[in-house]
């Protein structure tokens, strides 16, 4: 099963909804319901440190709750793959040579964060994640910190060395044969626009802390008493829920709050899927990933299935706002379906 952008922390995040599917997924394994469930793949944005703190994620009982969910299926027999998004971690630069530091360093500011869950680790926090077939005769999944490392042979199956990235899912390869390619999906924005806009916005967010979760608090007060952002009403929000502000200059945060209420405000405006279809076209040619016969992502929100010059794209859609809740289940025979909740 794949799902993607489940922002944890923003507060639009369909958490609810969110942990009444895992516990559904934990549920229907106990009772075996579920045997042939293999592995859940995580396609980043899971975690939403542009809108929360690292520390409010690791240690709030909302989201405890989720990651204890999330170890007992694990724990149950089902591997979980971690790709990760651009509100997890900078992508800007040479992103693919840097990943694997990026990555190491995500990790510890879980761990100094007491987050000891071990459903995440080295080995299934990557950037890339193949479902498919691999040169020793299994079906596997592989996951990759680097576009480089993917090496296909001339039959199209995977080629790697090191097995410490691949999980074998069946002893031999199916007739039907298929390669899964899957990744968050800024990997896909627009070149210049990434590395020169997107990237350095995102990178910005991500490794300061500018007291989201107070910020976000005081929005959501000033919207439910439906009041204007200015420094009065901040400091009568701040003052019914008992928020400390005292710390804080008053211009910045009204500065901060409106591009809060901006971004919000542009909420389920995204980009078409069709201009990422026509760049994954690309990125495919580019690195020699003629093989791929799916592609999953998420990153632009927006639930699709589509066939593209005989490639399936599909993307696995989100559990923020207004959009309905969706997932992807992919068979072992490389059929696959695409569920809302
Ligand atoms: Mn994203």
């Amino acid at each position: 099963m794949v799902f993607s952008d489940v922002h944890l922390g923003d507060i639009y995040c369909r958490r609810e909804e969110f942990l009444v599917f895992l516990s559904n997924i934990f549920e229907s394994r106990m009772s075996r319901n579920l045997p042939y469930l293999k592995a859940l793949v995580i396609l980043g944005d899971f975690f939403d440190l542009i809108w929360n703190t690292i520390e409010n994620l690791c240690s709030n009982k909302v989201f405890v709750d989720i990651y204890n969910i999330l170890q007992a299926i694990n724990n149950n027999g089902v591997e979980i793959i971690f790709a990760l998004g651009n509100h997890e971690i900078p992508t800007g630069g040479f992103y693919n040579f840097e990943f694997e530091k990026r990555k190491k360093d995500f990790l510890e500011k879980l761990r100094v964060n007491r987050f000891y869950y071990n459903f995440l680790n080295e080995f299934t926090v990557c950037q890339y994640v193949i479902f498919g077939q691999n040169s020793s005769n299994n079906t596997v999944i592989s996951v990759f910190d680097s576009i480089y490392d993917i090496q296909f042979n001339e039959l199209g199956l995977i080629l790697r060395e090191n097995d410490k990235g691949t999980i074998i899912l069946e002893n031999k390869n199916l007739k039907n044969s298929y390669q899964y390619f899957m990744a968050h999906g800024y990997q896909f924005e627009a070149w210049f626009k990434h590395h020169f806009f997107f990237a350095p916005v995102w990178k910005s967010f991500v490794e300061e802390d500018v007291e989201r979760v107070l910020l976000n608090e005081l929005w959501y007060g000033l919207k439910q008493f439906n009041l204007l952002i200015t420094d009065e009403n901040i400091e009568y929000v701040a003052s019914e829920r008992k928020l400390d502000i005292s710390d804080f200059s008053p211009s910045r945060m009204e500065k901060d709050l409106i591009k809060i209420d901006k971004r919000l405000h542009n909420n389920g405006r995204n980009i078409k899927n069709e201009i990422y279809f026509r760049r994954i076209l690309q990125f495919l040619e580019k690195y020699s990933l003629q093989p791929i016969t799916h592609v999953i992502f998420g990153h632009s929100h927006e639930t699709d299935v589509s066939n593209v010059n005989n490639v399936v794209m599909m993307n696995a859609g989100c559990w923020v706002a207004d959009k309905t809740p969706s997932y992807i289940e992919i068979h072992i025979d490389g059929d696959f379906r695409v569920k809302k909740i």
